[in-house]
């Protein structure tokens, strides 16, 4: 029996808002390249329309906002050898990053449960990151040896102290208080005020979430910032590990499990990467994140990190150690 299609992005004006609903919940959002090609046209059209004042970016089905990028599919194209199709989806994502950034008038996402890699991307470059209790936030690329992307080799190392190495090299996961707490999030709420905020916000004036927002107070990401300043304020793998060996707390031991797991190839690639990013505008991290994708998507480990976490789940990934990671991010 034929399934009715439904759309995977649903752009509508609702009064003086543009809504964009990611529609794909059963992949918990996550973007293929007709979403993104949607979410792009969707961003024109309401740039472009003066009786659009502000746009409302959401995920379906309760459970995520957008957990990332096809990242599924674009293991079956680096199997098969397509680097075009690779190189097509992310030349498009990242172009939709880019416009995020540069949109003029507000852009508020209401994340309401997981939020990662290409998530991030689509509400970081915002002006409005709105997280809820049940918001889940993280950038886990280095346990599928990718690379914190989507612009955010732009907005991690901006964060404060060294909480952009810290999470782009752990994949620690925020919740939403402690996104407020690190700069990833703008504004906290309750889900249950969510409804009414979205339904205030299509008057058009971007002021009324400042009214819906709870204060948050310091809580364990200001606790853990004076070991994550110490530890992960290094450009270099060796002096971090040897840092958490040093501290000798429960904290740090979970640091270097964690860090035991992830490609060793795609920490010393992050690592470079975000020291790289701090001097370097959107555009530039954007464009050297693109070059990255080419050679990093040709790395068996990236193949093998999709298949240990999303295909075969095992979570056991062997790891083919790359001699000079570095080289990935310089020539052609
Ligand atoms: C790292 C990632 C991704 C990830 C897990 C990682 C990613 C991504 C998904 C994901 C999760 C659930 C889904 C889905 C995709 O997981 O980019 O379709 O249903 O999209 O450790 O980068």
């Amino acid at each position: 029996m034929a399934e009715t299609a439904e759309p995977t992005v649903v752009a509508r004006r609702e009064e003086a808002a543009g809504t964009i609903l990611m529609n794909r919940p059963r992949a918990l959002n996550a973007l293929d390249l007709p979403m993104i090609e949607g979410i792009t046209a969707a961003l024109r059209d309401f740039r472009d329309d003066p009786a659009v004042r502000l746009v409302v970016l959401e995920g379906a089905g309760g459970r995520a906002f957008c957990a990332g990028g096809d990242v599924r599919r674009m293991r079956e194209l680096a199997l098969a050898g397509d680097a075009a199709a690779i190189e097509a989806f992310f030349a498009n994502e990242y172009a939709m990053n880019r416009a995020i950034a540069e949109f003029p008038k507000p852009w508020v996402s209401l994340i309401d449960g997981v939020c990662m890699g290409g998530g991030i991307g689509v509400s970081v470059h915002g002006s409005h990151r709105v997280v809820t209790e049940h918001a889940l936030l993280a950038m886990p690329e280095t346990a599928i040896a990718l690379f914190p992307d989507v612009g955010t080799s732009f907005v991690l190392p901006r964060l404060p102290g060294a909480l952009g190495n810290w999470l782009a090299l752990t994949g620690a996961r925020l919740k939403g208080a402690e996104a407020v707490e690190a700069g990833l999030a703008t504004h906290h709420i309750p889900r249950e005020r969510l409804p009414a905020l979205r339904h205030a916000l299509l008057a058009g004036d971007a002021g009324v979430v400042d009214r819906f927002a709870e204060p948050v107070a310091p809580g364990t990401v200001a606790a853990q910032r004076p070991a994550i300043d110490r530890c992960f304020g290094t450009d270099s793998l060796p002096a971090i590990r040897a840092a958490l060996q040093a501290e000798g707390t429960d904290w740090a031991r979970e640091q270097l499990a964690t860090l035991d797991r992830m490609s060793p190839t795609s920490m010393a690639v992050t690592l470079e990467l975000l020291r790289r990013g701090r001097t370097m505008d959107l555009a530039s991290c954007l464009a050297m994140e693109l070059a990255l994708t080419r050679r990093v998507t040709r790395h068996p480990d990236f193949a093998e990190g999709v298949r240990a976490v999303l295909v075969d789940k095992d979570n056991a990934p062997r790891w083919a150690p790359q001699a000079d990671p570095v080289a990935m991010l310089d020539g052609a």
